[in-house]
């Protein structure tokens, strides 16, 4: 019996991991945190399927911060694989708040490898890394190897947990991977994110609810993948019988301004009539040809990207237009 814990399960990517778990034939565990707001839009259908929850779909009640109930739960549901995607996960936001970004992604990374370094049984552990990790790096593209060099508060609390996985792994033995994420998007993504703001607002004005769209800089780049692809490589980086770092990435760069370019035309919009630049989205620092080779997990894990990035553009485009439209 495969028996899944999700941290995170009610993000973007936690959402998409538990339906491909679910169709693998896992039970599902997810943890939750108390928030005045019970509406979890990303899972709710899952939620309200009697097939689904309390059946195969558990939720528990559980901060990043809260160590002892943390270990409760783990030692109460004994899960074979442990997928960790909580976290303070907006770059731009962790210069507002760097304590608490850093005390849960980086401390509470920590507080899980203790609590699993304790535990009588086995779990393999996933930890959701980032290219962030990377910050201005020498090189491009980057790899496993790459030297870490942050450049923000997310950045360093991703590299400080990165580095404890392979202590934890290297010092204990236990089954500990990273996976070194590079953007992926999605209709489910945070509506804070640049590709899913610019999705969201062209299909806002194309209806006539929004007139213009304000954003930070537009020359910006990264290297932009499809959620539902990297879910995949989640759960592929824990099924070899050594745990390992894998980096998952499409190997090609994309400005902020190709996501306007492509998101407006699927509207059939102009988008220099309704784009403005403000200076409040501008970071005090941004990282510099964040771009990742994926050979090993490639080569190691079978993994492939199947979307496009234009085709994953102008689907987020209509399908919030198609949301927008049924309210
Ligand atoms: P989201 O922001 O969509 O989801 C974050 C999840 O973490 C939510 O379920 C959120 O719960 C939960 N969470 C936040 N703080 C706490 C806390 N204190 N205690 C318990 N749960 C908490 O992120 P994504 O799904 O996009 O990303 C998943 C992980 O992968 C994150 O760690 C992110 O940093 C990392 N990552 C993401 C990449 C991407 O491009 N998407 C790329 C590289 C790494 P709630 O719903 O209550 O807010
Ligand atoms: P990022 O994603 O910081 O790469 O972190 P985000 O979509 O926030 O920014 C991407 C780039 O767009 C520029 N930008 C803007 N960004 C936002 N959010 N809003 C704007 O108005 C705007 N205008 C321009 C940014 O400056 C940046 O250069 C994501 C998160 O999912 C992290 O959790 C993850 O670790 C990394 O990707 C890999």
């Amino acid at each position: 019996m495969h028996r899944a814990l999700i941290t995170g399960i009610t993000g973007q990517d936690g959402s998409y991991l538990t339906e491909l778990l679910l169709e693998k034939g896992y039970e599902v565990h997810g943890l939750v945190r108390r928030t005045s707001n019970i509406s979890r839009s990303r899972i709710d259908h899952l939620y309200r399927d009697p097939n689904i929850h309390q059946r195969r779909l558990f939720l528990h009640y559980a901060d990043l911060d809260d160590a002892t109930t943390l270990r409760r739960t783990l030692v109460k549901i004994q899960p074979t694989e442990l997928f960790h995607l909580a976290g303070q996960s907006h770059v731009g936001l962790s210069f507002e708040i760097p304590e608490s970004t850093c005390e849960m992604t980086a401390m509470g990374t920590l507080r899980l490898l203790e609590i699993i370094r304790d535990l009588p049984q086995p779990v393999r552990f996933f930890h959701a890394s980032s290219s962030e990790i990377f910050g201005r790096p020498a090189t491009s593209p980057q790899t496993e190897t790459t030297p870490v060099e942050p450049v923000n508060p997310y950045g360093c609390a991703k590299a400080f947990a990165t580095q404890m996985v392979r202590v934890y792994r290297q010092s204990y033995g236990i089954y500990a991977s990273n996976g070194i994420m590079y953007n992926h998007e999605s209709p489910r993504r945070g509506e804070n994110f640049v590709t899913r703001k610019i999705c969201h607002a062209a299909a806002a004005i194309r209806l006539g609810h929004q007139q213009e769209l304000w954003l930070g800089d537009l020359s910006a780049q990264r290297d932009w993948g499809d959620a539902r692809d990297y879910v995949r490589g989640m759960w592929l980086s824990l099924q070899p019988d050594q745990a390992d770092d894998f980096l998952f990435s499409t190997g090609t760069l994309h400005s902020v301004q190709e996501v306007v370019e492509i998101a407006f035309a699927a509207m059939d919009l102009d988008w220099k009539a309704c784009v403005k630049r403000d200076e409040r989205f501008l970071r005090p620092a941004e990282p510099n040809r964040l771009v990742g080779d994926s050979s090993k997990a490639r080569k190691t894990l079978g993994w492939e990207p199947q979307t496009d990035f234009k085709s994953l553009i102008v689907e987020m485009t209509k399908s919030d237009c198609d949301a927008l439209a049924a309210r």
